[in-house]
């Protein structure tokens, strides 16, 4: 069934059902879909999501993550981008710091590494897992060039 949505002059709205002579069933399906869509929260959010655009992340010649704390979305993808002359890496998994309270992940978060990323490279991480994630830049971990990424789950967005 073909619905569309025409809103009208006065701020109400009017659905109008075609190719059904059944307008009273029309009616209810017009009112119901719009009505799920509103109130399901993966739906909303998937529509939201379309067309997103990575969190940037730029890594300094200062030997820095900046911004170093972001709070994103779960299902969110960041993006590291290497501004600095530097190679970086954006590492979180306590095997590979040397000081293991340097790479913290939320429980059943798989530990990640992007390996070297060079001058004007990027490297984008998508957060599936919610929780506090601590991660590290491995030639850099004794200069304390740490970050933090905060994934707040669906069900929690306002
Ligand atoms: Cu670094």
């Amino acid at each position: 069934m073909l619905v569309v949505f025409c809103f009208t002059g006065k701020g109400g709205i009017m659905f109008r059902c075609l190719y059904s002579n059944k307008r009273m069933i029309a009616s209810v399906f017009c009112m119901v879909i719009p009505l799920y869509l509103l109130l399901s929260p993966g739906s909303v959010v998937e529509a939201q999501d379309a067309g997103k655009k990575p969190v940037r992340v730029n890594m300094t010649v200062t030997l820095k993550f900046s911004p170093d704390k972001v709070t994103v979305y779960q299902g969110d993808t960041v993006e590291w981008k290497n501004q600095s002359p530097f190679t970086h890496t954006v590492t979180d998994d306590p095997a590979l710091a040397t000081n293991k309270t340097d790479s913290v992940l939320p429980e059943g978060a798989i530990p990640f590494n992007s390996g070297n990323i060079e001058p004007n490279e990027t490297y984008r991480y998508t957060f599936t897992v919610p929780g506090t994630y601590h991660y590290f830049c491995i030639p850099h971990e004794k200069d304390k060039m740490k970050g933090e990424v905060i994934v707040v789950p669906l069900n929690q967005q306002s």
